[in-house]
């Protein structure tokens, strides 16, 4: 079974449109002929809405499409962070592999093929990469959240020691056994979840291969800038307290 986790928080304008396209996607991607998925008599494929305590209609939404699609919903009383919801999904996902991705679908659907070869191959996490020369951009971030975003990628790798070309973009798939390992250690609530999802792999020696993707950036963002920057930096260091402290288990060597 394929699983698809989308973190939600306040996406009532979208949310109807892209469980439709998400359902219909995973349909075609886990029909007999494809290859993907679908042992006998398991639903192939399954959607969990991880709500962050959406005060708007988002969940009432998801509930109603709920009987035409193998939708789960996973509800945070109070909103917590992305991390937090895309935490609680990636647990209770059944399935493997598992994806999470933005409920904008600033992704295309289409990309998680490439993704899944990407883990047939090997990898056990592929992430998505909008700083690659491959990477096709139909629609810029604002300037400003561009810049931050540079800035973001070089505090977060010389803080953890990492080379990783783009820490946040929201889409990303696990195999079960590597989203367990990595979701049951991580900690942190908000922006900075994926840099510790990316520590964290390393810490655990798991094989991370990054892959360009499609972005088409959708305008009315839910972030608040100025306090994400200030939370996501003490995030950071919060994840090299925890690293200290041995929060996150012993270290494991890579596989090569
Ligand atoms: N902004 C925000 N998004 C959240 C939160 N919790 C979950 N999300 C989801 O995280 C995803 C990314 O949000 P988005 O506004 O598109 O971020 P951006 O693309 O980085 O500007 C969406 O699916 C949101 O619904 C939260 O507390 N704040
Ligand atoms: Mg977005």
């Amino acid at each position: 079974m394929l699983s698809v986790v989308i973190p939600v928080y306040n996406e009532a304008k979208c949310l109807s449109a892209t469980l439709l396209a998400v359902g219909e996607h995973l349909a075609r991607l886990t029909a007999p002929s494809a290859g993907v998925g679908g042992s006998a008599g398991a639903p192939p494929f399954e959607i969990v809405v991880a709500d962050d305590g959406s005060r708007d209609e988002s969940v009432a939404l998801a509930q109603a499409l709920a009987d035409r699609l193998p939708i789960r919903i996973e509800r945070l009383a109070e909103n917590r962070g992305k991390g937090a919801a895309v935490r609680a999904g990636m647990l209770a996902a059944r399935g493997d592999p598992i994806f999470y991705f933005d409920a904008d679908l600033s992704t295309p659907l289409a990309e998680m093929e490439r993704f899944l070869a990407a883990l047939a191959a090997g990898a056990d996490l592929v992430v998505g990469t909008r700083k690659h020369p491959e990477a096709r951009i139909e629609r810029w971030q604002p300037p400003h959240r561009v810049w931050l975003g540079r800035c973001y990628t070089r505090l977060a790798n010389a803080l953890l020691g990492l080379a990783v070309s783009d820490f946040t973009c929201g889409f990303k798939a696990f195999r079960a056994a590597a989203a367990r390992e990595i979701f049951t250690r991580g900690r942190l609530d908000r922006w900075s979840f994926d840099a510790e999802i990316l520590f964290l792999a390393r810490h655990l020696g798991l094989r991370l291969a990054e892959l360009p993707v499609r972005w088409a950036d959708r305008p009315d963002s839910r972030v608040r800038v100025g306090s994400a920057m200030v939370k996501s930096f003490a995030e950071l260091l919060a994840i090299r307290r925890h690293a200290r402290h041995g929060d996150y288990g012993p270290e494991r060597a890579s596989p090569r």
